[in-house]
């Protein structure tokens, strides 16, 4: 029986440092105490490039010496614009009393007795090194650019996939020949299986996903390490597949060791995989990932709404989000105040306020045109107003003076006419309020 510990996409950096440490250091304590007999980190280490003076730099390369000291360590190559080729390369110069072992290329590596890694010359082993317990096979974060170049773009995506799932069965026959000399066998890759869940809970189904499960189940590994997507997810087989020597199979991603977005579904954790001769299981051992609350409001935020939210959710400690969409009209009606008070005792609160523009019916070519008349009849074609009695504004404008019309205004609206209502505006009314507006 060997125990391993797999921890996936730990994206240290500097915004997420503090969530990425406190949850990977809690992990790394862990796997020491419960005495692991290897580590396995499945990509994704870092965000994006870090500088090496930075903080997030050291925090990680602490935790991985951490390990290193307490068993063997092998860190593959994620996703290219998270981790830059090149970025795991110090991991190899930690020093610990165990080795770091970096996979950024195709091949299969072998743990010894004495907690060595040997790796493979070429993309797989021709026969196995002596004095091995593991076997890892390993596949890093396929470049895409490389097959294209190769095959064009437009068939790159699907040619990746059908050359890995080629490349996978390839690793068949030595993991059997490894299975059958009582070697643990594992398959560590970083990538999207086709139909596994986001963590936001979308499916991903799209056809330029790197896997499927019966391509993973194909390689004959007991154990199948997957770094990638953020959330915690398995795939088992119970059957011999193809009628291989693997038995029970599992294919799983421990998800990302702490909660960095908002929104993301799921508990978060590293995975405790226990692999003997006949059997392979894990346990999702969780790390204290911080709880994220994200309240949406399509319209105006609603105060009462909010409140209700805040007793029911418990948002001591957590991280708060609030949206909400409002008219352009109406974006000082929204009482950030206010809401900052309901979400007093959280950990922090973002408040995201989405304003929608007021859009006014643009009359097209109006500037173009000679006479004030004409613009004002092209004004009130495009917004559906009547134009005779602004034009009869118009007109009182530009003849009388503004005495004479203040009079005759002032002497309307002191003695109406006893006939006229609110519901039967008479013309001459009607021309009256329009050179008030005027
Ligand atoms: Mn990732």
């Amino acid at each position: 029986m060997i125990r391993i510990a797999q921890f996936s996409d730990l994206h240290y950096n500097a915004k997420n440092l503090v969530e990425a440490d406190r949850c990977f250091s809690h992990a790394v304590d862990r796997a020491i105490a419960l005495k692991v007999d290897a580590a396995v980190v499945s990509g994704d280490s870092t965000d994006h490039a870090l500088d090496l003076h930075s903080p997030a730099a050291e925090r990680l390369a602490r935790n991985i010496r951490r390990l290193a000291d307490h068993c063997p360590v092998l860190m593959l190559q994620g996703t290219f614009s998270h981790e830059p080729p090149g970025t795991l390369a110090m991991f190899r110069l930690l020093g610990g009393r165990y080795p770091v072992h970096v996979a950024d290329r195709i091949e299969q590596v072998g743990l010894t007795t004495e907690g060595r890694w040997v790796a493979s010359e070429a993309w797989c082993f021709t026969s196995l090194p002596a004095g091995l317990y593991a076997l890892f096979s390993c596949v890093p974060t396929v470049n895409k650019a490389v097959v294209a170049a190769t095959v064009g773009a437009s068939l790159a995506a699907q040619a990746v996939g059908e050359h890995l799932a080629l490349l996978l069965r390839g690793f068949a026959a030595s993991n059997q020949v490894a299975h059958m000399q009582g070697l643990a066998t594992i398959g560590v890759s970083h990538g999207t299986v086709f139909g596994c869940i986001s963590e936001h809970g979308v499916p991903m189904a799209a056809f330029d996903h790197e896997f499927t499960t019966g391509a993973l189940f194909g390689a004959q590994a007991q154990a199948f390490m997957l770094g990638h997507i953020h959330r915690h997810q398995v795939w088992e087989n119970q059957t011999t597949a193809l009628g291989g020597l693997a038995g029970h199979q599992c294919i799983a991603y421990p998800g990302s060791i702490g909660r960095f977005h908002y929104g993301e579904e799921g508990d978060k954790g590293f995975l405790l995989w226990e692999i003997a001769m006949d059997e392979v299981r894990f346990t999702l051992e969780p790390t204290p990932a911080r709880r994220t609350i994200n309240i949406v409001f399509e319209g105006k935020p609603d105060l009462e709404v909010l409140r209700e939210a805040v007793l029911r959710e418990d948002v001591a400690g957590a991280f708060v989000r609030v949206r909400w969409t409002v008219a352009d009209e109406d974006r000082h009606e929204v009482n950030r105040a206010a809401i900052q008070k309901l979400l007093e005792g959280a950990a922090e609160t973002q408040l995201e306020g989405r304003i929608v523009p007021v859009v006014r019916v643009r009359s097209a070519g109006i500037s173009q045109l000679a006479s004030l008349a004409d613009k004002v009849r092209a004004w009130a074609k495009s917004t559906d107003a009547k134009p005779d009695p602004l034009l009869d504004c118009l007109q009182a404008l530009a003849s009388q003076t503004p005495e004479a019309i203040a009079e005759r205004a002032l002497c309307r609206t002191g003695t109406p006419a006893p006939a006229v209502t609110p519901d039967s505006t008479s013309i001459s009314d009607a021309q009256c309020q329009s050179e008030l507006v005027f």
